[in-house]
């Protein structure tokens, strides 16, 4: 490696006791899954806005998908949701994906999109309905199967508006039932994720709202279900790191869904307005890593990362490759903080010593260690400049408008 800025960051990480060939590998071995409907037309609560050019669908998904991963190195899988990617063809589909160099990752059921499900699908008091909505997660497991993929990822959007609209315990035990159900249809290989989120669709109570209803749940259901966390999913304020560290004692971590929020579930661009809580984020895992028990090394190894973001006013491959190479520089980041140190600070009861340690790291420019490794990876050293360059954004706008969209 030439660059000067390389040679002088090295020497400096070295004189830190920073082991650089070791935080490479790491780097390299990241694998962040992009979503197929990031990649769909989007909007807000009030509309969805098209544009021109975006995928009319799963095929076409998983071609841009693939640019993603051909520009960046790190995002060999898509999450897919059904029935928003429903084909006839999962084995079609399946080639296509293995064609293009990616895989299709998690299998997201969706039980939020239709009518019947207006007073909630697994937790309904109409049992026809409560049966429709777990025969669309049993479906899922066999999609799940054909396609090869080992990650079921649940979300429910099921709630309700009102004090006294339903009757909450009740709604629980159903909805453990059908994930129960659910649970023994999984191969030994597949995990469900639970997703929880506090609010929205449903303003008076959600009836997964937060990380410890689905710990819970995924308690009882056995060692297959673990937690997702969505960095968009909480209250305001939530220290979401804390969340991460606790969850891993438990070995319960499953994997995230990474974007940005500033309010709510914004789904925007992974750290565009948080970059220090996904680094924080980093750096709880990574002490996992370092100086968790057998089982708590080994959540940390098995985590799913994966980015939910969906956005209407940017092109959706360029935006998907900034939350990715975001999500890159703050793991770079984490990886030189030294832990040693931090942890001499915590034995002395060094408040500042300990905070300086971790937040020394933050605040070094990663962009020659970033530039080194795609290098030796074989990317572009500059995936989004390349990218812009390539014309793909032009060679997809005969596509039209009108496309997929959630
Ligand atoms: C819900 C959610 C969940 C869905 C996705 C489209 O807010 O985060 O993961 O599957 O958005
Ligand atoms: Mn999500
Ligand atoms: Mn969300």
């Amino acid at each position: 490696m030439s660059d000067r800025a390389y040679q002088v960051f090295e020497e400096q990480q070295k004189a830190r006791g920073i082991d650089l060939e070791k935080v490479k590998e790491k780097l390299k071995a990241l694998k962040v899954e992009t979503p197929s409907w990031g990649y769909g037309d989007s909007g807000t609560r009030f509309k969805v806005f098209k544009q021109q050019g975006v995928p009319r669908n799963p095929f076409e998904k998983f071609e841009d998908a693939a640019q993603v991963h051909k520009l960046t190195g790190i995002c060999p899988s898509v999450a897919i949701h059904i029935p928003w990617d429903k084909t006839d063809d999962y084995d079609k589909l399946k080639e296509h994906a293995a064609n293009l160099g990616v895989s299709i990752g998690a299998v997201n059921p969706n039980l939020f999109q239709e009518d019947e499900y207006i007073f909630g699908s697994v937790t309904n008091s109409d049992p026809a309905i409560r049966q429709k909505a777990e025969e669309h997660l049993l479906e899922c497991v066999d999609i799940a199967k054909t396609v090869g993929s080992d990650v079921l990822s649940l979300w429910f959007a099921d709630g309700t508006n009102y004090p006294g609209q339903a009757d909450i315990r009740k709604r629980k035990h159903w909805m453990q039932e059908s994930l129960t159900r659910m649970y023994r249809a999984m191969t030994p290989e597949m995990r469900m994720l639970i997703e929880y989120k506090f609010f929205e669709p449903a303003f008076y109570h959600t009836d997964l709202a937060d990380w410890g209803m689905a710990f819970n749940l995924a308690n009882k259901l056995g060692p297959q279900a673990e937690v997702l966390v969505d960095t968009g999913h909480h209250a305001q304020g939530t220290n979401v790191e804390h969340i991460v560290a606790y969850l891993l004692d438990e070995e319960k971590l499953g994997g995230f869904h990474f974007n940005s929020r500033k309010y709510a579930d914004d789904d925007l661009i992974v750290g565009s307005v948080n970059p220090y809580e996904l680094f924080l984020i980093f750096y709880q895992i990574l002490d996992a890593e370092a100086t968790g028990s057998e089982g708590v090394r080994n959540n940390a190894a098995n985590i799913a990362y994966m980015i939910d973001q969906s956005h209407a006013i940017e092109p959706k491959i360029p935006a998907m490759l900034r939350s990715v190479l975001n999500v890159h520089t703050q793991y770079a980041k984490a990886l030189l903080i030294n832990l040693d140190e931090v942890k001499e600070a915590q034995d002395r009861q060094d408040v500042l010593g300990a905070e300086d340690a971790v937040r020394r790291a933050f605040e070094f420019d990663v962009a020659p260690l970033l530039r080194a490794v795609r290098e030796e990876i074989g990317v572009p050293v500059d995936p989004m400049k390349t990218y812009l360059e390539s014309g793909y954004g032009q060679s997809i706008l005969s596509r039209g408008k009108g496309g997929a969209s959630w």
